[in-house]
């Protein structure tokens, strides 16, 4: 137990916190529960709401809380500091949410995000529905009003019934009304990040709850140590002899990696298997780096073709939605008939959800990928040479192609010239975590910038959601200490621009490059009507988001050549000092929505 008081004096106890007109004062409670209230006579220690669910979390190993300060939660990050957990605070909850979402992707453990009541909820509850979706561990932990007052709609402080309108937009949802529940709400919440596919979890903690007090001891005892989160779901034998059977009598196998395959930090024997097998595999964007990308068997610069001719595909921890055309149509030659499917996934339910899968296999990714290594030995049976030939013949066409565009120099920069600068520092730095979002900065960077290591690409995943730029950015810099490269598009970047604050103030090693094109994909666009307006996808022209940076204290570059960028960057990744790198790109460079054209309806029409 981190901290007890001594407060036969306390002035809230279980009953009075229970009456619905009590509430913690922000600054009374911290106060009591830091200076000990004694009076000579032998007193019993209690515990406090605000103490348990520090100690309920640092029980379970969580160390640091995402969050924004306010009623009724400034108490508990200034205790959450106090008790030794690293508490970082932003300036909108959804930044904070989406920096839980990516901790919570990058180290197994459910990242925490803690908002105030209702509009703090709110803004946390983006990046809740976006971690669920995404299958990223999280916790939204939201102060809330009072229960009596929320439910006879008595117009309380921030009024919302936060936990109905969770419900829906997240794996799980819960609310403790008693201090001495804090134990089980926080150990229900972490289990449901966890286990099975991961996603958001709601927990509401109406604000009587953190003064509530009880005896230390049973507070202590209330708390639960949570064992074996994420346990291992062990594949069903013929479940595995029929995906190996199936692969076994493949022409043209493809293993297809996704952000799930990341995730279950299975790297060695899924790596193993890639090339045990010889199997060409293509990596989704948050899969790059499973493998080098450079790896002789990656089919990633020859995706259409292997989407089209591969009979029979191997998912491991990869969904087929719309990123992957939903397993049919054009995009998978579906005239030329169907292919055959072997699923990797924890979700039994996602099996069938688009197309018929030939060969599931349920259980966790670990165990499935070590299942399915236990049935290829020596005799296996690589690939025939005219598949692996076709694909390499694809590929080292669009090596050579992209070569040449990359060697260019254009005055003004374009999106290939500089991805070409930042492509060559992941490649001297590959511990480096890019984030990345945008639409052509985005589209562009995943196939110009090369990754080596697992787990170091985070970007706008299955939702292509817009802002998760900083908060993604923060969380990799705190949660692994290495440095961060933020490729930013600059209408991505002002999303969560605001966070370069928190940035400096917490000295981040982050360096973010805006590629600064005036404009939602271009800068070029023009109002019809003829009206004083800019058109809507216009932005300030020649705007200087490098003195964003300078105004806290950080490093700000204005970039207008590859040389300037390159200088910069070096910089930046070495001195580990935040910074901000203006890139000067070609405003008429870009596409509409990038390499997503066809979603756009009015640019699909023109198509
Ligand atoms: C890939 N390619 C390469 C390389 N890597 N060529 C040369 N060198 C290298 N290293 C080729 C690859 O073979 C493809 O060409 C093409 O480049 C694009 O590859 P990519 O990026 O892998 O795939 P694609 O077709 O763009 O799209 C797949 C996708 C992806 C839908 C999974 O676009 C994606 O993750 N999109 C997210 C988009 C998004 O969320 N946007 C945010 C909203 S923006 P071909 O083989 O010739 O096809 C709102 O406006
Ligand atoms: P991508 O966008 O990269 O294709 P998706 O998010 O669509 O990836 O798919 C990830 C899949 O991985 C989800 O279906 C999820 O259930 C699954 N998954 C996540 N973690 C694990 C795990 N540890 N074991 C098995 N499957 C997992």
């Amino acid at each position: 137990m981190s901290s007890v008081r001594t407060d036969k004096e306390a002035s809230t106890t279980l009953d009075d916190a229970l009456k619905p007109t009590s509430r913690a004062v922000d600054g009374d409670a911290v106060v009591r529960a830091l200076k000990p209230v004694t009076d000579g006579a032998p007193e019993a220690e209690t515990t406090d709401g605000f103490h348990l669910v520090i100690d309920a979390l640092k029980l379970n190993d969580i160390d640091t809380i995402f969050g924004l300060p306010g009623i009724p939660i400034t108490d508990l990050t200034r205790m959450a500091q106090a008790e030794g957990m690293r508490v970082i605070s932003f300036r909108h909850e959804q930044h904070a949410g989406n920096a839980a979402a990516a901790a919570g992707f990058l180290t197994q453990k459910p990242g925490i995000c803690l908002t105030v009541s209702a509009p703090g909820f709110l803004n946390g509850l983006t990046a809740l529905a976006n971690a669920t979706t995404n299958c990223f561990p999280m916790i939204l932990i939201s102060g809330s009003s009072e229960r009596e007052i929320v439910d006879l709609q008595q117009g309380d402080y921030e009024e919302m019934d936060q936990l109905a309108i969770a419900k829906p937009l997240c794996k799980a949802a819960f609310r403790v009304l008693h201090a001495q529940d804090i134990g089980v709400g926080i150990a229900r919440a972490i289990r449901s990040a966890l286990s099975g596919r991961p996603g958001g979890v709601y927990l509401d903690l109406p604000a009587k709850l953190f003064a509530q007090t009880m005896d230390a001891a049973k507070g202590k005892a209330s708390l639960i140590k949570v064992v074996d989160p994420a346990p291992r779901q062990i594949p069903a034998p013929d479940a595995v002899k029929r995906a190996l059977d199936l692969l076994k009598g493949a022409k043209k196998p493809l293993i297809l990696l996704g952000k799930g395959a990341a995730y279950a930090q299975a790297d060695a024997d899924i790596r193993a298997l890639v090339e045990k097998t010889g199997i060409p595999y293509l990596p989704m964007s948050m899969a790059k780096g499973l493998l080098p990308d450079t790896h002789a068997q990656s089919a990633a610069a020859a995706r259409s073709y292997v989407l089209q001719e591969a009979d029979v595909v191997l998912l491991i921890g990869a969904r087929l939605n719309w990123l992957l055309s939903h397993g049919k149509g054009k995009t998978w030659a579906e005239d030329k008939g169907a292919k055959q499917f072997i699923q990797i996934d924890i979700a039994p339910t996602e099996i069938d959800s688009n197309v018929a899968i030939a060969a599931p296999v349920i259980g966790d990714i670990g165990s499935c990928v070590a299942a399915l290594l236990g049935g290829i030995d020596a005799k296996w049976a690589k690939p025939p040479a005219e598949w692996t030939g076709a694909i390499a013949e694809r590929k080292d066409k669009n090596l050579s192609k992209m070569a040449v565009t990359l060697a260019a120099r254009p005055s003004p920069m374009n999106f290939h010239s500089a991805l070409s600068v930042i492509r060559d520092q992941v490649k001297a730095r590959p511990d480096a975590i890019v984030v990345n979002e945008g639409a052509n900065t985005l589209d562009f960077a995943r196939s110009i910038v090369d990754m080596y290591e697992p787990r170091k690409r985070l970007d706008v995943g299955t939702w292509g959601i817009m802002g998760i730029g900083m908060g993604f950015a923060v969380a990799a810099a705190v949660v692994t200490d290495k440095p961060v490269i933020a490729i930013e598009g600059d209408s991505a970047f002002g999303f969560s621009g605001m966070e370069v604050e928190t940035i400096c103030r917490y000295n981040l090693p982050i360096c973010i490059i805006v590629f600064n094109n005036n404009g939602v994909y271009r800068g070029t666009d023009v109002n019809a009507s003829g009206t004083a307006d800019v058109a809507p996808t216009v932005f300030v022209k020649n705007a200087r988001y490098d003195k964003l940076m300078e105004a806290f204290g950080g490093v700000g570059v204005n970039a207008t050549t590859a040389d300037e960028l390159q200088k910069a960057l070096t910089e930046a990744v070495a001195s580990r000092r935040p910074t901000l790198i203006n890139a000067v790109i070609d405003e008429t460079a870009g596409t509409e929505s990038g390499r997503i054209t066809s979603l756009n309806p009015a640019t699909a029409k023109k198509k």
